[in-house]
């Protein structure tokens, strides 16, 4: 084992328990889904994740994971259809046929050793279950991977005993990212912060890879008290939490949990799953959930393999399903994450392509130069036709537009170039994005899980070639990144797309939801520039955030058209939400009599605390039980499509609907902006510090364009129209 005194051990601590014969109470899922025990697989049934509707649209089909773990049994029937294999590796011949520094890396590598052999074996039967959670095959037997024709490529870092170290681990995601993996998923935790695995998580990020991890199995607030690598804040790291199969959407005893850290919870007990003597067996715990939110992932690049990690993990917590989870985000939703990737988004059209180097090496033969690289490109690549490849100032290759990432081989004569170029260009020969990295020698594979002094010089790995390019100078600049409230989501892409109109030289935005908790945790953790927020600020809030005000909405109370009720008081609400009233025929002013249908917001919801807040008197018992959402919107269709329904909805949704004054006051843009109708909410920008560059320039312009006031205005009241109506005598709020 390696011993650098850097290198601590990882315990193996996710999983609780495995056992094989546990018979499970479930009704069995879809028939249509087939497997021979896929009856047993609480997990895949559709109202879970949504999963066999999830398929309709994507299998995962060609995308590589990477399952970073104690090894796999490659044979095994479920998963042997699914081992990625790297064809340009000629197997056995102690070789390094594709110079990528690693000798026989067919399947995968053994970094649990520093010997140049490549055992991917499963000792520990760990990595075996955590595998077909991602991708065991639709074949008839055994189970069904979420992802069931994504791609496996094992790389092994715990040992027999399940030890293993974040060199190791550091050193697996760095190779994963060179070779083409998608998702890198880490069913692993401990309990040290270590650099070298934070600058492979940021290597991955600069190669476009998504990391999945497990919060970890200790049952405790890891905002508190941090577990790594679940702790690293990264715009390409997703966390998770698991959940029971008895207790619906909560989280197990067992499973760590963080409203800023932890972002999704996905289902992590009694999982049955390949086994590493070839079955199949249950196994419990945070390292069988993470699996699921990386299976998921596979499904969504594998329909948007364009997508940015940072946009990967934006749409899985933006489209997480709301519940009371103390999480940030939610419970994992397959089939919404898919759906969504499915269609474009409003401001993700017209992103200008982004590429990137992900590995560049040089290797002289005699005369010639023999030159691999391979090169990713994100944002909308449909215009470019063919990339131009330079090495030094030479030409080295043109090619034509191929899927992403791809590999170069070419060659050139002379002395190796210190750098490449890669240019795409459209039809008419116009450069649409340009990058150059590096050229390195060939690295020789896994020195640096050996142990001394490996981790200082590990961030020169080919992978991290593209990194510095990507990190460093006028790129990041340009790029804003913004999470939070799923309400100003919206308007917040609307905003960015007319900014992008607007004026010279604008940012690339990564825009993500997850609600108002998550972008200020994101913002506070420095992994987004700005979050947003729509509820008030709070004492639990993280410190050193500055808030600016972007608008104000209302939370307006609503019923279906069929029950125009002609006001409600607050005696009346009191009524409502105390269980006073079961019947339309118990309000007074209600033209129903049937039974009212209260339709309401998740508790994490900022609009949910304003209707809490603004209604509800302290000294009410909350007994109503209503059918809650994860969107103004859904609340908005539930209301319109259900005559005895009433609740409350954000102030740009309630088109359709009828907007019941309170307290003999109508809830309108007039009423919001003077303050007279009190259930008023601020949207905010919250950043760390005040804001800066690209993030300042877009929050100035947000407040003084007069565009994007109008853009403001059509669903809500830009904060300048507030001042004014304050200013104007009208009562302040
Ligand atoms: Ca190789
Ligand atoms: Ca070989
Ligand atoms: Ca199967």
């Amino acid at each position: 084992m390696p011993t650098s005194p850097s290198a601590y051990l990882y315990r193996w601590a996710t999983v609780l328990f495995a056992t094989a014969a546990v018979g499970l109470a479930m009704p069995p899922a879809a028939g249509a889904i087939g497997d021979a025990r896929s009856g047993e697989q609480w997990a895949i049934a559709d109202s879970v994740l949504g999963l066999p509707a999830a398929w309709k649209l994507s299998r995962g089909a060609g995308v590589v994971v990477a399952v970073v773990d104690s090894g796999a049994k490659l044979d095994h029937p479920d998963l042997a259809p699914n081992i990625w294999t790297n064809f340009d590796e000629v197997p056995g011949n102690r070789v390094d046929d594709d110079r990528n520094g690693y000798v026989d890396d067919v399947h995968g590598v053994d970094f649990s050793t520093a010997s140049s052999g490549n055992d991917l074996s499963d000792g520990w039967g760990h990595g075996t279950h955590v595998a077909g959670i991602i991708a065991a095959a639709q074949n008839g037997r055994g189970v069904v991977g979420v992802a069931p024709r994504a791609r496996l490529m094992i790389l092994k870092v715990l040992d027999a005993k399940g030890a293993g170290t974040t060199n190791g681990v550091a050193e697996a995601i760095r190779y994963a990212a060179a070779n083409g993996a998608r998702v890198v998923n880490l069913s692993l935790s401990g309990p040290k912060d270590d650099p070298g695995l934070r600058s492979a998580v940021a290597a991955a990020a600069a190669a476009n890879v998504l990391i999945v991890t497990s919060a970890g199995n200790d049952g405790r607030d890891v905002d508190r008290s941090p577990n790594y690598p679940a702790s690293i804040a990264a715009p390409n790291l997703v966390a998770v939490a698991g959940t029971q199969p008895q207790m619906g959407r909560e989280l197990g005893d067992y499973s760590n949990f963080g409203r800023r850290t932890i972002h999704l919870a996905a289902p992590g007990g009694e999982i049955l799953s390949s086994t590493a003597d070839g079955g199949w067996g249950v196994k419990t715990g945070t390292s069988m959930a993470a699996p699921q939110v990386t299976g998921v992932a596979a499904l969504m690049a594998a329909v948007r393999g364009d997508l940015s990690a940072a946009d990967l993990r934006a749409q899985l917590i933006q489209n997480a399903s709301r519940a009371s989870l103390p999480v940030s985000s939610g419970y994992l939703d397959a089939l919404g994450a898919v759906s969504a990737v499915s269609g474009a988004s409003s401001y993700d059209v017209g992103q200008r392509p982004v590429l990137r180097v992900l590995r560049a090496t040089a290797a002289k033969r005699g005369r010639k130069v023999s030159y691999s690289i391979q090169t990713a490109v994100t944002g909308a690549a449909e215009a470019v036709t063919r990339y131009r490849y330079m090495a030094g100032s030479k030409r080295l290759a043109v090619v034509r537009k191929r899927g992403t990432p791809f590999t170069l081989h070419a060659r050139g004569k002379g002395k190796p170039a210190r750098r490449v170029t890669v240019i795409a260009l459209n039809r008419a020969g116009k450069r649409l994005a340009t990058t150059s990295a590096r050229v390195r020698a060939v690295a020789k594979g896994k020195r640096r899980v050996r142990g001394g002094n490996g981790l200082r010089t590990s961030a020169l790995s080919a992978a991290s070639a593209a990194g510095r390019t990507a990190a460093t100078g006028k790129a990041a600049a340009r790029h804003l990144s913004l999470s939070g409230s799923n309400v100003a989501l919206p308007l917040i892409a609307d905003l960015a797309f007319y900014y992008r109109r607007s004026v010279r030289r604008p940012p690339r935005f990564t825009i993500t939801g997850g609600g108002s908790a998550a972008g200020l945790g994101d913002a506070a953790r420095g992994i987004v520039d700005i979050g947003l927020t729509t509820r008030p600020a709070s004492a639990d809030d993280p410190t050193g955030l500055a808030r600016r005000r972007l608008a104000a909405s209302g939370v307006c109370l609503v019923t279906n058209r069929a029950n125009p009720l002609p006001e409600l008081d607050r005696a009346g609400i009191q009524a409502l939400v105390a269980g006073r009233a079961a019947t339309w025929a118990q309000v007074p002013g209600a033209r129903l009599a049937a039974p009212l249908a209260p339709a309401a917001l998740a508790p994490s919801t900022g609009q949910h605390a304003v209707f809490a807040s603004t209604f509800v008197d302290l000294a009410t018992p909350v007994l109503y039980r209503p059918r809650t959402f994860a969107t103004p919107q859904q609340v908005r269709v539930y209301v319109l499509a259900t005559p005895s329904a009433w609740g409350y909805v954000d102030f740009a949704f309630t088109k359709g609907l009828h907007v019941v004054p309170y307290e003999g006051v109508p809830c309108s843009r007039a009423t919001i902006a003077s303050g007279a109708y009190p259930a008023r909410s601020e949207i905010a920008f919250v950043t760390r510090g005040a804001p800066r560059g690209a993030a300042a320039r877009f929050i100035r312009w947000t407040r003084r364009s007069a565009l994007a006031r109008r853009i403001i205005r059509l669903r809500y009241v830009p904060d300048a129209e507030v001042s004014a109506a304050a200013g104007q005598g009208l009562e302040p709020r």
